[in-house]
Formats: structure tokens, sequence, C-alpha cells
């Protein structure tokens, strides 16, 4: 069965396949790897794993380009493989203004749900009245619990009541979701920290883990995001969203070059079931055409 990740990929696919296909074709030359080297980068693999992988085709006598990428790619997202979070933890959802953490936020409520556990969502957007309602409107189709509070203002008050929903109602798993904040605004930024400490001051129990909604379509720029994010807090996760329809889906690497930020799910459609886990090796055979 083709995966809807399989599917997502499309465009990203193509465009490498076709230039290993080009190289296969037409030998390595200069203008052979010159255009695989363009292809990689605007693809968003990053110029450092781009120049790497032309260089491991330049120097080897092996003419099975695409196995000898694979296990090169394998090796470098070996490591970004991250276990499963033990029972009973939080995971807040941070990012940027409309990287989709709203919709993620439901997406993993509906899949933790899915495989049996007693999930809640916490609506901590407090800046957009909208920001409830369309959480509140997920909660119901997929019948997950929602805490929110029209008139509050903080969203720590509101993480608070949620945690304490949770706790009295031994719930194993929060989600939580934010209002959308850009570096630029730095209340905005240690306000993430008072979330943060009010969890873990205050409800010790759960273990708490930041999850950063990156949109695939932005390419670089949401590098310079995540970057800006992390010198506020630490993050332990990310989310790539929007990873149907752009042709930009090797920024996996660049990622976890960078920034050492493992990919926990992979955002892959509008609906509630479109989201993936990460899998190094699935994602690898899905952009390299090898499924
Ligand atoms: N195609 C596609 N669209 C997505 C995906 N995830 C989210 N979206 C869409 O992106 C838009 C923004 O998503 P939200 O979940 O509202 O984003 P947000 O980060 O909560 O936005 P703010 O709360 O305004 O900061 C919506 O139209 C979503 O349907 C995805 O994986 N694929
Ligand atoms: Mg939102």
């Amino acid at each position: 069965m083709i995966s809807k990740l399989f599917n997502a990929l499309t465009k990203t696919r193509k465009s490498i396949s076709d230039s290993f296909k080009s190289l296969q074709k037409n030998k390595v030359s200069i203008e052979t790897l010159d255009i695989l080297e363009s292809t990689l980068i605007s693809a968003d693999i990053g110029v450092d794993t781009s120049t790497e992988i032309i260089n491991l085709i330049k120097n080897s006598t092996n003419v099975n380009y695409v196995d000898m990428v694979k296990d090169y790619m394998i090796k470098i997202l070996k490591s970004n493989n991250i276990a499963d979070h033990s029972i009973p933890f939080v995971k807040l959802i941070i990012g940027v203004n409309g990287t989709g953490k709203t919709t993620t936020a439901a997406k993993l409520a509906n899949y933790y749900k899915s495989k049996g556990n007693n999930v809640l969502l916490v609506a901590a957007d407090t800046y957009r009245a909208a920001a409830l309602d369309q959480l509140k409107i997920w909660s119901n189709r997929i019948d997950v619990r929602m805490i929110s509070n029209q008139s509050a203002k903080d969203p720590s008050s509101v993480i608070y009541d949620g945690m304490s929903a949770a706790n009295s109602q031994n719930s194993e798993i929060i989600i939580i979701d934010t209002a959308g904040r850009l570096h630029t605004n730095k209340n905005l930024m240690l306000e993430l920290q008072k979330m943060k400490r009010t969890i873990s001051e205050k409800f010790a129990n759960y273990s708490l883990s930041t999850m950063i909604t990156i949109d695939a379509t932005l390419g670089q720029n949401s590098l310079f995001q995540a970057k800006e994010f992390l010198s506020y807090t630490d993050i332990n996760s990310a989310v790539l969203t929007k990873m149907d329809g752009t042709a930009r889906g090797g920024i996996v690497f660049a990622l976890n070059k960078e920034f050492n930020i493992p990919i926990e799910f992979l955002g892959v459609g509008e609906n509630i079931e479109d989201l993936e886990k990460f899998d190094h090796n699935y994602y690898i055979n899905s952009i390299l055409d090898n499924e």
C-alpha cells in the first residue's frame, strides 16, 4: 500500500530521483553532478549535506549511486530516532504563527487516543478567541476532552487548570496548544519559559517535552525560526508540517545537521489522520524512490 507520506513526498522524490537517473544514464560529469547538487539544495537538504553527497559520488568507483547515497543518509539520520515518551507526559506545542500547531495538537490527540491512551487537550492560545473554537471543533470530532478558559489572559493559568484536571482524572497524555509567536516578541518568548515552569514545578509527575512545529514549505526560513526559539528554550523534538505539496522535503537533514532537533512526526495533510511518526528508513526510501 502506498502511504500518505510517500504521496506527500512526490515532488521532492521526483526531482531527486530524476537527477539520479540522469546521473546513471549520462555518467558522472561536472554537469550531471552540478544538476544533482542544485536539486539536493533546492530540496532543502542543506548545503553541507549536499556537498558531502556529491563528494561521495565523485570519489567512489561504485556506480550504484542511489544505494550508496541511501546508506550515507541512513547513517546521518540514525541518530534522529527518539524513544517513545514514558507515560504520563505533557507535550507543549510551540512555533511561529500559522505553522500548524493547532492542527498538529488535534492530530496528536487523535494519534495517542487511537493507541488506547487517555488524552486531554489544553487550549492555551489565549490571544485569539477563534483559536479555542478551532481546537474545540477538533476535540468534539475526535471525542477528546479539552480544557479552555475563554476569559483567561495568561496561558500559564489555563495550563495550570488543564494540568489540575488531568491529575484528578488520571489523564496519561496532555497536549497543549499555544499561541503563535515570533522571536521579535521577547515577552511572548519569555512566556514560554513561564508555561514550562508551571508544568515542571507544579506537576512534576508528568514528564514534559516541547515540540516545535516547522512549516516545511518555508524552507531555510524555518531553520532560522528554530534557531530563534532555541535561544529561549529547550526543544525536544519537531513536527514538520505541510510536507504534502512541497518539493522541500529534504529539510529533515538540515534540521538534524544544524540543530540536532529530532523530527518526531511529519504532517502530510489537513485531515486528522494526516500525521506520520517519523521513520528514517521509510523517509529515505520515500525521497529516493525505493519503496
Ligand atoms: N497541507 C497541509 N496543511 C496543514 C498541515 N498542518 C496544518 N495545515 C494547515 O495550515 C493552516 C494553519 O494551521 P494551524 O494549525 O491553524 O496553525 P497554527 O500554528 O495553530 O496557527 P496560529 O495559531 O495562528 O499560530 C491551516 O489551514 C491548516 O489546515 C499539513 O500537514 N498539511
Ligand atoms: Mg493555532
